[in-house]
């Protein structure tokens, strides 16, 4: 039996938490803030912005995630066709698993529970989840810039698909996107087109700037072509096939001669679409993280931003698009 001055191992973990808690309050507090989007701040830790809960998370996920080698992350900056790319990989890498397209997890599973977010979910809310029991190779996703991604991962040299999308369509899904989520997450009022959109230019927008957070990516692809796969969202809607192959090969599960020839990159093609995965129930009705799946998919096109940009506004993006990439980013 336990003496009374002996401490229990529960209320040792109890003492950790509330000494992580007033640690990261200290945190907080002394990290640049600016008003936030469906928090009431945003804050900036090591040049990139997060609300508390999202910093929170990624401070935990480099406490104690350990990646594999052979694990395979999708990364990408929000809005920028994420859930397509978890589809994709996802319908790719167990294609083997479940032939029958009629009973696919794709058809009752949105994409963001069957490819989990490392910092918007699984170690979200001080969760330490149990990775090390599932089997290889493990999928994740992550939002998290390249220079504050967990040295675990960077020293595994795990394999890593980077989605890009024209910083004008990400700023638009975005704003959009957070106008929804405000009212239910946060109980505020919507955000005009012109303060977000300055918001968006300064990099104060979750996991933001946009650019650097490209940029690390693609130099990093460009560094180790091996270990990145950098995508562009207009490139996978102008031409799927071909870079659903490229993301096979990369993914190491390329597609058979055969395969091809029985269309299945076409029918991978098609269960991801969004026309397909808008229109299911479970995409429809289904909720995630307090708000329903129908989030997830707005228009799905290139080039909406036409309809919400001034020639001003996009003046603005094209020259700080030119003046961060300088000659040395990918065209968006
Ligand atoms: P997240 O950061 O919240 O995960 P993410 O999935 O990266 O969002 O991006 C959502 C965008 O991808 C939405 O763009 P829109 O607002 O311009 O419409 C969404 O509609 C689009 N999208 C979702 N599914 C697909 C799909 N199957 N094909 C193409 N675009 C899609």
């Amino acid at each position: 039996m336990m003496s009374s001055s002996e401490i229990s191992s529960e209320e040792l973990l109890q003492g950790e938490e509330k000494e992580r808690g007033r640690e990261f309050k200290q945190l907080l507090s002394s990290l640049p803030k600016h008003k936030g989007w469906k928090s009431s701040h945003v804050f900036q830790y090591q040049g990139f912005w997060y609300s508390p809960d999202q910093l929170q998370a990624l401070l935990a996920c480099h406490r104690h995630f350990e990646a594999r080698h052979n694990d395979l992350l999708l990364i990408s900056t929000p809005k920028s066709g994420t859930v397509w790319l978890k589809a994709l990989a996802f319908a790719i890498v167990n294609r083997m698993h479940y032939t029958d397209y009629h009973r696919h997890p794709l058809l009752t599973n949105n994409p963001h529970h069957l490819v989990p977010f490392l910092e918007l979910s699984l170690y979200a809310n001080g969760q330490v989840p149990d990775l090390a029991s599932l089997p290889s190779p493990r999928m994740f996703a992550t939002h998290i810039p390249r220079p504050t991604l967990p040295e675990s991962i960077t020293e595994s040299g795990c394999r890593m698909v980077y989605l890009c999308r024209s910083p004008k369509d990400v700023f638009i899904s975005f704003w959009k996107f957070m106008n929804k989520l405000r009212p239910i997450l946060l109980g505020g009022p919507p955000i005009a087109l012109e303060e977000a959109f300055e918001m968006f230019c300064m990099g104060a927008s979750e996991f933001g700037p946009y650019w650097e957070h490209v940029l690390g990516y693609w130099k990093e692809s460009l560094r180790r072509p091996e270990r990145v796969l950098f995508l562009k969202y207009e490139d996978l809607k102008g031409d799927l096939s071909s870079h659903l192959k490229r993301l096979a090969d990369f993914l190491g599960h390329p597609f058979s001669v055969e395969e091809e020839r029985e269309g299945m990159v076409e029918k991978i093609a098609k269960l991801c679409s969004f026309e397909s995965l808008s229109s299911l129930e479970v995409n429809k009705k289904g909720t995630s993280h307090r708000v329903t799946n129908d989030v997830f998919f707005r228009k799905g096109e290139v080039g909406d931003w036409v309809n919400y940009l001034s020639p001003s506004m996009i003046e603005r993006l094209d020259s700080l698009t030119q003046e961060k990439f300088d000659g040395s980013g990918p065209s968006v």
